[in-house]
């Protein structure tokens, strides 16, 4: 078996706009991202998203949908990074700037898929048509894609 490690995102998607953050350090900064992270022990996956979007944005939220799971393999490295995906339209408060992240909010014709991981092309289209989707992406490094599947699931 491979081992594996737990992460969360958190995209907000409200019907003409998302909201996504810069990553200002750590793993994917300069990227434009949803809210997330390594979830923690003793806490459950969708709490950890729930801390990870406060933490990063200043947003608390009651509920989240699970959208999606995606594993990611970087080659050279042991550890696969297991994914899980949630989003949400309604959120409380304002979106802050913090140590992590700043967010703006993006028209949903205008996401700035250059500024991204590249996986996010193929997977937003499912997320912004309200699919549910599993993925698998294999990278050589943190700009190429070896290998990859995704398919739209029922449940998640
Ligand atoms: P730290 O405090 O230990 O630095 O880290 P953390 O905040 O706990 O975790 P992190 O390293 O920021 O977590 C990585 C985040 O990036 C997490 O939300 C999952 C997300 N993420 C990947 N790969 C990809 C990807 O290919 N596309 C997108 N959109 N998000 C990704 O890890």
């Amino acid at each position: 078996m491979v081992a594996s490690r737990l992460y969360t995102l958190v995209l907000v998607l409200q019907p003409q706009r998302v909201l996504l953050g810069m990553k200002k350090r750590g793993f994917g900064a300069g990227r434009w991202n949803g809210f997330g992270g390594k979830v923690q022990e003793g806490e459950t996956i969708e709490d950890g998203a729930k801390r990870e979007l406060q933490e990063e944005s200043g947003l608390t939220v009651n509920t989240l949908h699970k959208v999606g799971h995606i594993e990611f393999e970087f080659v050279g490295t042991p550890e696969l990074m297991d994914v899980h995906i949630f989003c949400t339209d309604s959120v409380q408060g304002t979106p802050q700037e913090s140590d992590e992240m700043r967010p703006q909010w993006f028209q949903l014709d205008q996401i700035p898929f250059g500024d991204m991981w590249p996986d996010d092309r193929y997977w937003f289209p499912l997320l912004l048509q309200k699919k549910k989707f599993q993925g698998y992406f294999k990278f050589q490094d943190q700009d190429t894609i070896l290998d990859y599947s995704l398919h739209e699931v029922e449940e998640i």
